[in-house]
């Protein structure tokens, strides 16, 4: 057993920049500009935003002593210890329904609470919306809560909002992702894109305008940490480290009962799969998308 930790001294890494790092404080709910001391520098450097990190005062400047091992972390952008992640798809442009299942096997296989959000329900016909507001509740209902939302007309933001600030007490990560333009940064600004007063950094910690080199937390009125993320519309299901067999485990909605407890619900005798496709009770669409991640991973991973 390891030593317990120092739930007081508990920070996570909230801002990284060129020339400063920040971390913030779960005990105080205040974020800290750490000095980036000689010879801490190398340590500096594998730092991510996340990261959670103890620290200490050094001739009146705080710099990091300790840093923690990580739960979990993705890599576009550099991101760690994620509680949740919300999974971004819009109106328009079309949902990737594929890249949908991939976050959520993603989220799934490293702990993270997946939230999906349906934003721009501002945009389009009200029927086009209304059947794709029907088609996500329908892949997706018993796999994670799903908001409707529109950054436009603040429309679901109260939801959203509770969403992200219904945790008392606790800081929360959140992250939004999903394919490009569904709407990611305009949601955060909504949000908490003012909330950031330049006098609650310590005074010092900048927010470069250059979003090559800044990465940072946007800190919620109860202390969340909620984080933008660039758009992406690939992910290999092959570089994930699963294995066939288990990929299953990544879909809490699979319930088909199947003849075999061990079925992987790709054509084997006794399968419920397909006879609930037939009378319209699961999403054809997420299992074929399935079968094709299961066609494309290892037997085993070593
Ligand atoms: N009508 C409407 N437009 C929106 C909404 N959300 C975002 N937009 C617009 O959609 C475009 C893309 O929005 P962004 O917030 O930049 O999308 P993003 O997901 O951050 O995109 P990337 O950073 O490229 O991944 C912008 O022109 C926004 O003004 C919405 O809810 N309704
Ligand atoms: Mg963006
Ligand atoms: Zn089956």
């Amino acid at each position: 057993m390891g030593k317990k930790k120092d739930s007081k001294n508990l920070h996570i890494v909230s801002s990284i920049t060129a020339g400063n790092l920040a971390v913030f404080s779960v005990d105080s709910k205040q974020e800290i500009r750490i000095k980036k001391a000689k010879g801490t520098l190398k340590q500096h450097e594998t730092l991510v935003l996340g990261d959670y990190v103890e620290i200490e005062k050094a001739s009146g400047e705080f710099v990091i002593s300790k840093i923690l091992p990580r739960k979990n972390q993705i890599l576009r952008p550099k991101i760690a210890n994620i509680d949740k992640l919300i999974i971004m798809i819009a109106t328009e442009p079309a949902p990737d329904f594929k890249l949908v299942d991939l976050l959520l096997i993603s989220c799934f296989q490293q702990g993270i609470e997946p939230i999906l959000c349906l934003n721009k329900m501002d945009v389009g016909e009200a029927m086009l919306r209304k059947a794709l507001s029907i088609e996500v509740k329908r892949k997706y209902q018993h796999v994670c809560d799903i908001v409707e939302a529109s950054a436009k007309t603040y429309v679901g933001h109260p939801s959203l909002r509770k969403l992200v600030e219904g945790e008392d007490g606790k800081t929360t990560v959140f992250v939004i992702a999903g394919q490009s333009a569904v709407g990611k940064s305009s949601t955060v600004n909504a949000l908490y894109g003012l909330n950031i007063k330049e006098g609650e950094l310590s005074g010092k910690i900048m927010r470069g305008k250059n979003t090559t080199t800044k990465s940072y937390f946007h800190i919620t009125p109860n202390g969340n940490l909620l984080a933008d993320s660039p758009g992406f519309s690939l992910i290999d299901v092959a570089k994930m480290g699963i294995s066939q067999k288990e990929l299953k485990e990544y879909y809490p909605d699979f319930e088909f009962g199947c003849k075999f407890s061990n079925c992987n619900h790709v054509g084997e005798d006794g399968c419920g799969a397909d006879m609930l496709i037939e009378k319209g009770q699961f999403d054809k669409e997420r299992l074929e998308n399935y079968r094709e991640f299961f066609k494309n991973l290892p037997k085993l991973v070593y």
